[in-house]
């Protein structure tokens, strides 16, 4: 049976944009799906750049102003893949034009704009999703699956890390092209909106909400250059950022984020421990799950090691792959993420996070940010 058309029109081509083309050109090949993806136009402020990556990734057009690609009628969906700064226009721009819309995370610069987008977005009834992709690494929704079988029992602690190193030196610059992530105009906030925001993200799909959050923060470069001014001007981000929260369960959270861990580049882990059961993961070895299950007895009692890429149909997403025992990696949890976004799309309805969740997330990290400020517990 012909396959019906999705047509993706997407704003920006740095990492995230190649990381969705990457897996908008898979999805079809890997998973059975009602719609078949065309990569329609791609969208970016120079147009040789973006005829560049259009003829590399295979977009059918280019378009120079954002506005113009919203607008037009051959598009579905718009995926926004551009800085933070951004997310709010664009977004509520397409629920007035009536397209689908997949934002990259975070959802927005705070939580007075992810209630703006949700309410336009809400209203327009369009489908949405937000791309908080490490749900969707299978060791990761395995742990869901195995939480929702009651295998953890009740749930203690969750603690999760996401620690890079990338910032240390002075002399790095802040905002322009690819240093907006060091520029609070553009990023809204530090490692909070950067790296937390995924770990909150999931904490509030495995564990469920967050009641109060009491953090610290710490910029510890004051001042760098501004790409864009030339001059010398006050850093507004949080480099490191640390919270305990309540969760609403009663279980007690522990996170940890920076650009100041010399040596890790990208070491999201996460660990939670329950009644009967405890489980790990790290993105570093992120198709094995680290599983300690208490009715294990005897000399045999203790941590297993699964690698989570079984074809039985019991493990998420594996048997979608290769073969039994052949990993897969980073790009695929996106690959998954359209492949769901798909299977809700054509039964017209919005797959999690959509932006009512990712506002959530948001929520913690605003008050996380508060409770730094004012080194006071700060309810969610
Ligand atoms: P990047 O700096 O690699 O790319 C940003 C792109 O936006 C560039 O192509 C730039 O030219 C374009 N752009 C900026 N202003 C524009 C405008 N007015 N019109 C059209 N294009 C414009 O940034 P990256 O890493 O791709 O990040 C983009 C978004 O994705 C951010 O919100 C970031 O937080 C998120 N992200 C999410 C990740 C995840 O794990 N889900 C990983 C990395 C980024
Ligand atoms: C920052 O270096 C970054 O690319 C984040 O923006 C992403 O969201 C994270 O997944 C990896 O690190």
């Amino acid at each position: 049976m012909a396959k019906k058309p999705f047509r993706v029109g997407m704003i920006g081509y740095g990492f995230m944009g190649r990381a969705h083309s990457n897996a908008y050109r898979k999805v079809g090949n890997f998973f059975d799906l009602e719609h078949e993806v065309v990569l329609q136009a791609v969208c970016a402020r120079s147009e040789a750049n973006a005829k560049a990556f259009a003829d590399k990734w295979g977009y059918a057009s280019v378009e120079t102003d954002w506005r113009k690609l919203v607008e037009r009628k051959d598009i579905d969906a718009i995926d926004i893949c551009v800085p933070n700064n951004l997310h709010k226009e664009i977004s509520i721009a397409c629920a007035k034009a009536g397209k689908a819309v997949l934002c990259e995370k975070p959802l927005a610069m705070n939580v007075a704009e992810g209630e703006e987008m949700c309410e336009a977005i809400e209203k327009a009834g369009v489908p949405n999703m937000v791309w908080y992709n490490y749900r969707r690494v299978p060791a990761v929704t395995f742990i869901k699956q195995l939480i929702e079988e009651g295998r953890f029992g009740r749930i203690f602690h969750y603690r999760a890390n996401f620690l890079q190193d990338w910032t240390i030196s002075e002399d790095l610059p802040q905002g322009g092209t690819a240093l907006w992530r060091l520029d609070a105009a553009a990023a809204g906030s530090g490692v909070t909106g950067d790296l937390l925001a995924h770990c909150i993200d999931t904490a509030l799909w495995l564990n469920g909400s967050i009641a109060d959050v009491n953090a610290m923060t710490e910029t510890f470069i004051k001042e760098r250059k501004h790409t864009l001014t030339g001059k010398v001007e006050k850093v507004g981000i949080d480099d490191a950022c640390a919270f305990l929260c309540h969760f609403q369960n009663g279980s007690l959270g522990l996170f940890e984020s920076t650009r100041y861990a010399r040596g890790h580049k990208a070491l999201y882990t996460l660990e939670i421990n329950g009644e009967r059961a405890s489980a790990k993961w790290d993105l570093h070895d992120l198709h094995r799950l680290q599983w300690f299950d208490y009715k294990d007895e005897g000399k045999l009692r203790g941590w297993r090691s699964i690698h989570v890429s079984d074809h039985s149909g019991e493990q998420p997403y594996t048997d979608k792959w290769w073969v039994p025992g052949l990993q897969i990696g980073y790009e695929h949890s996106f690959v998954h993420q359209v492949a769901d976004f798909l299977a809700g799309y054509a039964k017209g309805e919005s797959v999690g996070p959509t932006f009512r969740d990712a506002l959530e997330t948001q929520r913690v990290c605003d008050a996380v940010l508060a409770s730094a400020a004012s080194k006071q517990w700060q309810k969610v």
